[in-house]
């Protein structure tokens, strides 16, 4: 059929016109187009994954070393040899707009090569199809979205610090109370506590280095008007934890009854299937224990973990099982409690969180080459891997709190130069999502003033091309950085 003057071969699926394209409705999709080994919008997996357009007319090169593929993107396609990506994808025309295609439902892939653009997915869904400008169609894809999966910001995003990008997991109790206070004067909404206070993955307790409990930096952030924050991840356990050594059979397993493995850092670890009853009940209890020490926004990491391919007792499909987690963890915080994604599939978590990572890592210097050339893993922390993704992550806006992770504003420990530092800082401005590690006593008495003015600033923001924003008075192009 004629979609914008092409010629487009549809097959699949039933088709019905909507505003601004079509809906097709079909398991598996394919659209043939004429457009060659054009550009692909490849939209990764999970927070960390990497979006981004990419040349039809290289292969995909799988991400080394194989070990860290769980944690990269979504492992079921590693090693495929087409190019994909989550939900949504689309080609580059002729005249530089796009054929769209996104599912309208978790669980779903797009890939594109030279001749088609297929959508296959898990259930039975709707596919919405379109012809348009990147801006228009992802515009009107984000607006189905959010019919059929909800939204919930009704606020701005608060504004964070978050103890990660500073002293990593090197945490404890007397060094976070002096932090709180000399966070004193500063214009943040949140304290958040990160990696580093529990005595393992899996074993959600505080460790020796926070004596008092967990309550005690909740009870002080809160009394300097802070809403305390803490990181979790909930899905996954390390073998040496209690949790795996009295519950192996809570843990995923592949059709041989082998454990999945979800990643390798901290010597390796594992995930959880969270659809068992018990492990349902383990989450519950868990998420009440942290919201009785007071904790009211909390960071949730290494979400991918319960969507891993695997053999699950509930039977049911990977992003079904994830969302039902996710909607337990969400009654289970209440509905008062902050929720940020982190590590988390980007489709499937729509509705239920109210902030979402978009982006890999950010660190104090910009590129992280080993990994992105020469281990084609372009998933590893640095600000570039951070920006990139982000920023293809944008029209996600209306729909979750993006969060593109921190900024910074301190020269001490950081490569970052300048004009670097500027961009990240200019990036959280445009997600409408602010936050720092940046410890007050790091910086000096300029570096506290910009951050101060930044957090405070709240200049009118407008898009004027595709990487290309007025923020205020400014003329913001990040184009020339990508
Ligand atoms: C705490 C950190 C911070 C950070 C999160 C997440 O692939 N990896 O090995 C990998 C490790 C850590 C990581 C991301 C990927 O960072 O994004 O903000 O909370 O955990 O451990």
């Amino acid at each position: 059929m004629q979609i914008q003057g092409y010629e487009f071969n549809i097959s699949g699926g039933r088709l019905e016109e909507t505003l601004g394209g079509y809906l097709l409705h079909g398991k598996q999709v394919q659209i043939g187009h004429p457009f060659g080994r054009t550009m692909f919008f490849k939209h990764g997996w999970q927070s960390w994954s990497e979006a981004a357009w990419v040349s039809l007319k290289e292969n995909p090169r799988p991400i080394l070393p194989p070990e860290r593929r769980p944690q990269c993107d979504d492992p079921a396609y590693a090693l495929s040899p087409v190019h994909g990506g989550s939900g949504l994808g689309g080609v580059e025309g002729f005249d530089g707009r796009m054929l769209f295609l996104g599912a309208l439902r978790p669980g779903a892939r797009v890939e594109a090569d030279r001749l088609n653009l297929k959508g296959h997915a898990e259930h039975e869904t709707t596919w919405f199809l379109a012809y348009g400008s990147f801006a228009e169609v992802l515009s009107r894809y984000g607006e189905l979205l959010a019919n059929t999966l909800g939204v919930r910001h009704p606020q701005p995003a608060p504004r964070v610090w978050c103890s990660w990008y500073s002293y990593y997991s090197d945490i404890s109790e007397s060094q976070l109370l002096q932090t709180i206070a000399g966070l004193q004067g500063l214009p943040f909404e949140v304290f958040q506590v990160d990696d580093g206070w529990q005595q393992n993955m899996g074993d959600w307790e505080p460790n020796h280095k926070f004596p008092s409990g967990m309550s005690a930096i909740a009870l002080r952030a809160q009394s300097q008007g802070l809403t305390p924050g803490l990181w979790l991840a909930p899905f996954i356990a390390r073998p040496s934890s209690s949790l795996f050594k009295e519950h192996p059979d809570w843990f995923l397993r592949d059709e041989q009854g082998e454990l999945v493995s979800a990643g390798t850092n901290w010597g390796g670890f594992y995930a959880l299937d969270v659809t068992l009853p018990a492990v349902q009940d383990w989450l519950r209890s868990l998420i009440q224990t942290v919201r009785g020490w007071g904790y009211r926004y909390l960071k949730l990491d290494f979400l991918y973990a319960a969507a891993l391919p695997g053999k699950r007792s509930g039977g049911a499909s990977r992003e079904e099982a994830y969302r039902e987690a996710l909607r337990i963890l969400r009654e289970a915080a209440g509905e008062d409690v902050y929720i940020l994604a982190c590590g988390a599939p980007i489709i499937a978590s729509l509705g239920l969180v109210d902030g979402l990572r978009i982006g890999p890592d950010v660190a104090p210097y910009w590129d992280n080459e080993d990994r992105r050339v020469f281990l084609h893993d372009p998933t590893g922390p640095s600000a570039y891997n951070a920006l990139r993704t982000s920023l293809h992550r944008l029209w996600l806006r209306p729909l979750v709190h993006t969060d593109p992770d921190v900024a910074y504003f301190r020269t001490r420990y950081n490569l970052l130069t300048p004009a670097q530092r500027a961009v990240l800082q200019d990036l959280a401005l445009v997600s409408g999502f602010k936050a720092t590690s940046d410890p007050p006593e790091w910086l000096d008495g300029e570096e506290r003033e910009q951050l101060r003015e930044w957090l405070e600033a709240t200049p009118p923001i407008t898009q004027t091309g595709p990487y290309a924003f007025k923020i205020g008075e400014r003329e913001v192009d990040f184009s020339s950085w990508l």
